[in-house]
């Protein structure tokens, strides 16, 4: 049978390797995109190449996640970033454009292209009809300099959707619905590739909530065809001749597939404090709540606001509710003013904030102590929000409007006429004043560094042998925001390697680092899917400052192993995990022969406390492999220069 979707844009773009899921391949990259809390280190380490200008169709740099500048850190990181841009042949949008993704959508997706973005929820322009893919800064700066990215061989499942949603209910239920049903470590290895006719009922906006969080699922990318929707958002955003049809579904070939029923689903709420702890929304009806945010990357675009305005209309922010609201980019909102919705939404009592992540990752509005907060962006890990004992729950845009009017949870039922008939613009509003195109010649661009800009540590090649102690034993599913938090004090930091690695595991064990110190670092022993969540490289350039050789658990989230492997930390699982059970915090263990057991994948880890020896495996591609033992991936790209 004919290639699908995702297995037609990997071949035309498979540098290496064999299409076979799990195997290794090497893929073009056509466009790259970086946000400015991962993008100054993929900079810095593309400045360390020694190469005059990016070799991709397309490289994008966004300022959007710090922009709260208490401080001069985050506006020095922004003069480097537009500076380092200019030089190099790269887009910068600036401040106040509006969030990465949102904007990628509008102004420079294409179908049937990679994109490869330093961010996790990159894999939203597989709205688009685009291979895209998240992952670390390193990788990024791989890919601008005109080198493959390495990535399993993924599985493709065909998600078919049929019937129509009701109007109440969103598209954001519908990811949430995949999310109860196969948990955040459900697509690990895969991606998931829309079809059907409920498809063609979704504008492309409502797809890119979905693809956007198949990151909670752990997939490496979500796709859905190039269709007529998909000819109608590109036309009205004045870029028609970026079009090109690409099929999905029937007359594929398909390892697995998921099937849909989207008239029968009900508004979804994912509880605290994982995305997956997903129940209809009725089922905790009647939730006193304190606050609502609505926007984000996930659900900040013209449909979700003109909704959220409808339900509005009238009505005012209940006496124990906080509304805030973060509008995904500049088109949007100018849209929302020139049509009138934005007085319906001001009326109403809603905070609005600035067009950046803001309070998704912390950056402002943590709720009050023990809050109650519904969200409609895509994570609600333990004090993401700056609040540690706050309760964040996810839901659509729909029933956080619905619930900000009431004060308890509800869904948007009642408004389900009002809802109804909601049609895509026949053209948005293009302004792309705000993107500053890069100098013709980049060699007369002066780079600006502020002080708090450092250079990247050096990187040892692997040692035959590792002693240490588990400096830290931690359980299931830790995110990156567990091992580097988000939080506005800490991400100043993303350009400063060493003051940020004081801030390693700081939510949930705060004599961290100081320990690590300490000891020389050591080992972290750790449950399954750990370091999902972000694409953060300094999840592992923080642990690797402090002297941690390697993660040993029981499972691995895909971009964070990758960047494990990057910067030389050996990512490797227990064999029988039980073993993780045996091991001890304080326990001092030992790989013997690591240089050859790497390679043969035998690995014996003793535990010179217990007196017990366990096996070992990792899942390291050859590639990752002799970069693990080069000390990192910059130094064997270097290498091979
Ligand atoms: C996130 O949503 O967690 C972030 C903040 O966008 C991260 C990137 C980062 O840590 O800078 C992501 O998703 O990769
Ligand atoms: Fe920004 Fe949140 Fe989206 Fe990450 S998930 S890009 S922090 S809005």
């Amino acid at each position: 049978m004919a290639d699908n979707l995702t297995r037609r844009i990997i071949r035309a773009h498979l540098v290496s390797g064999s299409m076979i899921a799990g195997e290794e391949i090497s893929l073009h990259i056509d466009q790259t995109l970086t946000q400015d809390a991962t993008g100054t280190m993929a900079y810095l380490q593309f400045e360390s190449m020694g190469i005059d200008r990016v070799k991709t169709e397309l490289s994008v740099s966004y300022i959007d996640h710090s922009c709260l500048q208490v401080g001069f850190r985050n506006a020095d990181d922004h003069r480097f970033l537009q500076t380092v841009a200019a030089k190099y042949g790269i887009i910068c949008s600036r401040p106040g454009n509006g969030i990465c993704h949102q904007l990628h959508m509008e102004r420079f997706g294409i179908p049937g292209k990679t994109l490869l973005g330093s961010d996790s929820h990159t894999p939203t322009g597989g709205a688009l009809a685009m291979l895209a893919m998240g992952a670390g800064g390193l990788d990024i700066a791989l890919a601008m300099g005109g080198q493959p990215f390495h990535v399993k061989m993924p599985k493709v499942v065909n998600v078919r959707l049929s019937g129509e949603l009701k109007h109440y209910v969103a598209s954001k239920d519908i990811i949430l619905e995949l999310l109860r049903r196969f948990s955040v470590k459900g697509g690990v290895g895969k991606v998931f590739e829309f079809s059907g006719s409920g498809v063609e009922t979704l504008t492309v906006p409502q797809r890119a909530t979905i693809c956007n969080m198949g990151a909670e699922l752990g997939l490496t990318a979500s796709v859905f065809p190039a269709d007529e929707q998909t000819r109608r958002f590109l036309r009205a955003q004045g870029r028609e001749n970026c079009f090109h049809e690409e099929k999905t579904g029937e007359g594929f070939e398909y390892d697995e597939f998921v099937d849909i029923d989207l008239s029968s689903l009900e508004p979804m709420v994912a509880q605290p404090h994982m995305p997956d702890r997903v129940v209809p929304v009725t089922e905790l009806s009647g939730m006193k709540v304190d606050q609502v945010w609505i926007g984000s990357c996930t659900n900040g675009n013209y449909h979700d606001f003109v909704q959220v305005a409808k339900i509005l209309k009238g009505h005012h922010v209940a006496p124990n509710v906080s509304l805030s609201m973060s509008v995904a980019s500049r088109q949007v909102l100018r849209m929302l003013a020139k049509e009138g919705w934005l007085a319906d939404i001001i009326d109403a009592g809603a905070r609005l904030l600035e067009l950046t992540c803001g309070p998704c990752g912390g950056a402002g509005q943590s709720p009050c102590s023990g809050a109650i907060s519904v969200r409609t962006n895509n994570r609600n890990f333990e004090g993401r929000s700056g609040t540690k004992d706050a309760q964040v729950y996810l839901v659509s845009p729909e029933t956080a409007t619905m619930t900000a009017i009431k004060g308890t949870l509800s869904t948007a039922e009642e408004f389900s006429d009002l809802l109804a008939g909601y049609r895509e613009p026949e053209r948005y509003h293009v302004d792309d004043s705000m993107f500053l195109t890069p100098a013709p010649e980049g060699n007369d661009v002066e780079v600006i560094k502020g002080p708090n800009i450092k250079g990247l540590p050096p990187f040892d090649t692997l040692p035959d042998s590792i002693t240490g102690e588990v400096v830290i034993k931690v359980e299931d599913n830790i995110s990156t925001d567990h091992i580097i938090p988000a939080l506005p004090d800490i991400v100043v930091f993303r350009s400063n390697i060493p003051a940020i690695s004081e801030y390693v595991f700081s939510g949930i064990d705060a004599g961290f680092a100081k320990r690590c110190k300490e000891k020389q670092g050591g080992f972290v022993v750790a449950g399954k899917n750990y370091g999902q969540g972000s694409s953060r490289e300094h999840a592992a350039l923080g642990p690797k400052y402090l002297g941690i050789k390697a993660v040993i658990a029981k499972s691995f989230a895909r971009i964070h192993s990758q960047n494990l492997a990057n910067f030389g930390i050996l990512p490797l699982e227990f064999k029988e995990e039980n073993d993780y059970e045996r091991i001890e915090q304080g326990d001092v263990l030992e790989l013997d022969g690591l240089l050859d057991a790497i390679d043969s994948n035998t690995i014996v880890l003793k535990n010179l406390s217990k007196k017990e020896n366990y096996v070992l495996v990792h899942h390291l591609s050859e590639y990752q492999i002799r970069s693990i033992k080069a000390g990192s991936v910059l130094k064997l790209a270097a290498n091979q220069n």
